[in-house]
């Protein structure tokens, strides 16, 4: 096949992932949704695990939990009272809109206040990929090497939130949290940057409070 006849069909692809977006985006104007992003290991079920720990008293929160195979994750999170729905990609290496839509309607979690998509552990494919969120959350962990915003600048340019995680094994690692500041700052201006320990809980409140502040502007708005 043509390089001109994949693009297009890639292109045709992303429109209709668009439309089915919007249509989600519709339906969630009450609710605050987030789309998280990071490699596999990241820390991406152990910050939500966290959060709705937190959280779960004060907000209706739901999971969508998106992985190539095994209910591990969604377990994680139902094992703490917290509605959760694992979407299987059966191979595929993101979430798309579709998916979610579909998954979404079966898990039928009725009216929310904060609904968080975990996608496939990857920090390329989803970056495309639409699925009708507020915003993008990037993680990249302290373990993962200070030079990954630039070396994946799709991800830290798109995502309004960008946390570094992992920050308690700062004192053990080459990983200079300024300079990655610096690096997802110039990919991304007006992006906020969390450094977070699920461990020793750095960072967990300045979360909660960015998500609280997030869905009081999305009311604000809609009201
Ligand atoms: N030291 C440390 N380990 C963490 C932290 N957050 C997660 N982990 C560990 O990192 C591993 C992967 O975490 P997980 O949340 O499953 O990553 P995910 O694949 O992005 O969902 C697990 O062994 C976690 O216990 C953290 O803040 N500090
Ligand atoms: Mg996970």
């Amino acid at each position: 096949m043509s390089e001109t006849r994949v693009l297009e069909i890639r292109r045709k692809a992303l429109e209709a992932n668009e439309a089915v977006a919007r249509r989600l985006r519709e339906g969630w104007e009450n609710t605050l949704v987030l789309n998280l992003i990071s490699s596999p290991g990241s820390g991406k079920t152990t910050l939500l695990e966290a959060t709705v720990s937190r959280l779960r008293e004060e907000y209706r929160i739901a999971v969508l939990e998106g992985d190539v195979e095994t209910e591990r994750d969604a377990d994680r999170i139902r094992a703490l009272g917290v509605p959760a729905h694992q979407i299987l990609t059966g191979g595929a290496c993101h979430l798309e809109a579709k998916l979610v839509e579909k998954n979404y309607r079966e898990a039928d979690f009725g009216d929310l206040d904060i609904l968080f998509i975990e996608n496939v552990g990857n920090l390329i494919c989803p970056t495309s990929y639409d699925l009708g969120e507020d915003f993008k959350v990037a993680l990249l962990s302290t373990a993962e090497g200070e030079d990954k915003p630039f070396k994946y600048p799709a991800i830290f340019s798109k995502a309004e939130v960008s946390i570094i995680t992992k920050a308690d094994l700062l004192p053990h690692l080459p990983f200079d949290v300024e300079a990655v500041r610096e690096q997802i700052s110039t990919l991304n201006p007006s992006g906020r940057i969390l450094l977070t320990s699920t461990l020793s809980g750095e960072g967990i409140d300045q979360w909660c409070d960015l998500l609280r502040e997030k869905l009081g502007d999305k009311r604000a708005r809609s009201a």
